[in-house]
């Protein structure tokens, strides 16, 4: 119920908000390509005093159709995130990456939780998160994030997400990672279309009882666009605030999200009514 990260903790008994920190040049620059660190440490204590249990910082970005970003370019952008942010932050650190070296380096400058897109499936991300001792979050995505959009195609998207995590997990225990280090993550928007995403949320307790915690990741996706007319980005809130509620009652331990008050507000709301 209480996660270890690092020298924090996470006290996973109620659902908790985890605050996104994305350090790619689109965010934090000064308009060129550099990240200002101080501004991305701004904005991460304001998602604690907001009221976030965990700050997941990436540094690439995974959206469909994007390019991945080679290693120097992502330690160069979050490495120095990590290093400010590790002296400031009261909560601990997830570093959003797919590469062994930098989940490496990222637990040296003080990340305390590997949350991995790709479930640990690069070369030597199992046995980097094993030695590290931290603990993971598998995510499930279909297909590689630049063509994962172009035929999302499942039998049963809630089996196959279930089996693929559930097979994930057995191979991180297999690599000696302890079971109260494993949480799992269905990857809403990874090579499912809406009524994938959809069939998911509604059938979320279905991948709860696996017994890991879940992880759900809904916060301003094309989903929520979809849904409401192809509202834009800056435009999802209300929406999203529904999925993370939903997520919640559905049993979900963590809600990664960009609007880190409005979500703690309806987390706590929820909460105050599942546990009567
Ligand atoms: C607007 C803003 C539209 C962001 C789309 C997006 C997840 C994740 C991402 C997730 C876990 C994203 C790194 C995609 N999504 N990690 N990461 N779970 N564990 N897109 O669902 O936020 S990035």
């Amino acid at each position: 119920m209480i996660i270890r990260c690092a020298d924090h903790s996470l006290d996973l008994s109620k659902p908790r908000v985890m605050g996104i920190l994305n350090v790619t040049p689109d965010s934090f620059s000064d308009g060129g390509v550099f990240i200002k660190p101080s501004d991305a440490v701004k904005h991460a204590v304001r998602m604690v005093e907001e009221g976030a249990a965990i700050i997941d910082v990436g540094g690439e970005s995974t959206r469909p159709g994007a390019q991945s970003v080679s290693l120097q370019q992502e330690l160069d952008r979050v490495i120095p995130v990590i290093e400010a942010l590790s002296s400031v932050l009261s909560v601990p650190i997830s570093i959003d990456t797919s590469k062994p070296e930098v989940m490496r380096e990222a637990a040296v400058a003080g990340a305390g939780m590997i949350n991995d897109v790709c479930a640990l499936s690069a070369e030597g991300a199992v046995e980097a998160a094993s030695e590290l001792q931290l603990p993971v979050c598998l995510m499930h995505m279909q297909g590689k994030p630049r063509s994962m959009q172009q035929q999302p195609r499942y039998d049963d998207v809630v089996a196959d997400v279930s089996c693929f995590l559930q097979q994930r997990a057995d191979v991180c225990i297999d690599a000696g990672i302890p079971a109260q280090h494993i949480l799992l993550d269905p990857g809403f928007g990874f090579g499912k279309t809406l009524q994938h995403n959809l069939l998911l949320l509604q059938n979320l307790e279905n991948l709860v009882s696996l017994g890991y915690p879940l992880l759900a990741g809904i916060s301003r996706k094309r989903m929520i666009g979809q849904i409401l007319d192809e509202r834009e980005t800056d435009q999802r809130l209300y929406g999203s605030l529904a999925a993370a509620v939903i997520a919640a009652m559905k049993g979900a331990s963590i809600l990664r999200v960009h609007d880190v008050r409005a979500s703690v507000d309806a987390i706590r709301v929820t909460t105050a009514v599942m546990n009567q």
